[in-house]
């Protein structure tokens, strides 16, 4: 597939608390960084998101009594999984991985810093209207096409992608450059999802080739 200068890489959530030995560690999640590695020369335009939530924030499981993470509750918004504390505003746990370089990237666009809405996407929190300003970003700057990595596959990335096609935008998700949460289904829901949207599946050697 021919990357051109409208294409724009994302690259969701690699950050401490996502990786082995995080608050809410992605099994194998830091094998997404040489994945990433090996495509972000191929891309002109590179965002890096970084989900940045207050002490005490609504998705903590830790904030609601008798709750346990991973557990679902009803909040104004809608169903909300609850997760353990993570990516607490100025802390190790939410500073991107160590390994992860990336220093072209032209935006660090932070989300979850509402402390009563949750934000898997980069485009809208989960109340599903509150915008996080990237999609007014990539209109100004003309980038009309994105291409998705990071963590976890079946939240932030999914949610994204998704949220960039009902944008209008075309969404392709290189595959092996994420990896997934799986909680409850949550790998298949989004896929079907996926399928529904139109969200194009890739994997990083069908951009090397
Ligand atoms: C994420 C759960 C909570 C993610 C962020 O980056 O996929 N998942 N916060
Ligand atoms: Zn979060």
């Amino acid at each position: 597939m021919q990357i051109t200068s409208q294409d724009v890489l994302l690259v969701i959530d690699v950050q401490n608390d996502f990786c082995p030995g995080g608050a809410l560690a992605v099994a194998d999640g830091d094998a997404v960084i040489e994945v990433i590695h090996r495509i972000a020369p191929r891309f002109e335009h590179i965002v890096l998101t970084q989900d940045w939530h207050p002490a005490g924030h609504s998705s903590f499981a830790s904030a609601h009594a008798n709750h346990q993470p991973f557990a679902q509750i009803g909040l104004s918004y809608g169903r909300q999984t609850l997760w353990p504390d993570h990516c607490v505003q100025g802390s190790s746990g939410a500073e991107f991985h160590p390994s992860l370089h990336l220093p072209q990237a032209e935006l660090i666009l932070r989300k979850g810093f509402r402390p009563h809405i949750d934000s898997y996407s980069a485009f809208f929190e989960n109340d599903r209207v509150t915008p996080t300003g990237l999609a007014g970003y990539l209109r100004e700057r003309n980038l009309t096409r994105i291409f998705l990595a990071g963590l976890a596959y079946d939240f932030c990335v999914g949610y994204s992608a998704l949220d960039a096609r009902r944008l209008g935008l075309p969404a392709v998700v290189i595959r092996d450059a994420c990896r997934a949460i799986d909680l409850n289904g949550s790998v298949a829901a989004i896929e079907a999802a996926f399928a529904e949207a139109g969200v194009m599946l890739l994997e990083s050697v069908e951009l090397l080739g």
